[in-house]
């Protein structure tokens, strides 16, 4: 899964996309990288952003969508709207994905269940304003893993078909550098709740903790790539359904790996 972001601020690609006929170029570039399918999202979520109006959002996404799904590209889009759901699924979208798996609008689960499409739950806790003070755990693994399955329940309990439903740990969303790096490491765990799995480290704090080793000093987002493509492969191997990523070469060559010594056992 590629990532288009339609925004002006998104931590590792904000600005760069914020224009329809550069966004739709770039969902083309990433799909003649090796992208199956094109996440558009017209919210910034990282830590601490303010939270974007309905019709800017839909001003940013549904045009994008259009223009890639005219394209014949499979598109998914990105947002906590009810509203930008239904018309990006208008407009050609095939899969919702909601960050706050049906939280933050409660007009999310019964949109998405008339729709009939499929259905990404990310584990989360909160918005991004202040979504770090929630990052607090005993055991991370088992509490993401109680928490999504709660979550499970509702969005099923709300209509959507079960077998609709892709699972995603949320990296990063009321997250340290070790919880995320706790769940990268029992992935198993998470595909044990029965629905394709979803992992999206790309460019992620955590991995520019990682990078940083004893400098204490993060390479920037963009410097995050191989690093990247690293956790692809641990995800594929691990039997993921997808991961998404900003840069989908090196990610689509890891997978390809992954899956050849898969086919080798
Ligand atoms: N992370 C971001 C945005 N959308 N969607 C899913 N399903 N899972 C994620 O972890 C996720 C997401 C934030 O990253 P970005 O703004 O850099 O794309």
């Amino acid at each position: 899964m590629g990532v288009v972001n339609v925004t002006p601020d998104s931590f590792s690609d904000g600005g760069r996309w914020f224009d329809t006929t550069a966004a739709v170029k770039r969902g083309l570039d990433l799909v003649a990288q090796g992208a199956d399918l094109v996440d558009v999202g017209g919210e910034s979520t990282r830590p601490g952003a303010t939270r974007v109006d309905a019709d800017e959002e839909l001003r940013r996404v549904v045009p994008v969508v259009r223009g890639l799904a005219s394209e014949g590209v499979t598109v998914s889009v990105d947002t906590m709207r009810a509203a930008v759901a239904e018309q990006a699924v208008a407009a050609g979208a095939v899969l919702v994905n909601d960050v706050s798996g049906g939280l933050a609008d409660p007009g999310m689960i019964p949109a998405v269940a008339a729709a009939e499409v499929p259905f990404v739950v990310m584990h989360w806790r909160g918005f991004s304003e202040n979504m770090n003070s929630l990052a607090v755990y005993e055991d991370v693994v088992a509490e993401v893993t109680a928490e999504l399955r709660a979550r499970i329940d509702a969005v099923v309990a709300g209509g959507i078909a079960p077998e609709r439903l892709v699972v995603d740990p949320g990296l990063g969303f009321a997250k340290q550098a070790e919880h995320d790096l706790k769940l990268v490491a029992h992935l198993r765990e998470l595909r044990a709740l029965g629905h394709p799995l979803l992992v999206a480290a790309s460019r992620k704090r955590f991995l520019g903790r990682v990078l940083a080793g004893d400098s204490d000093v993060p390479p920037p987002a963009r410097e995050r790539d191989a690093a990247t493509a690293a956790v692809s492969a641990i995800a594929a191997h691990e039997g993921a359904w997808a991961v998404r990523v900003h840069e989908v070469r090196a990610t689509a060559d890891a997978v390809r790996v992954a899956r050849a010594v898969e086919g080798a056992r």
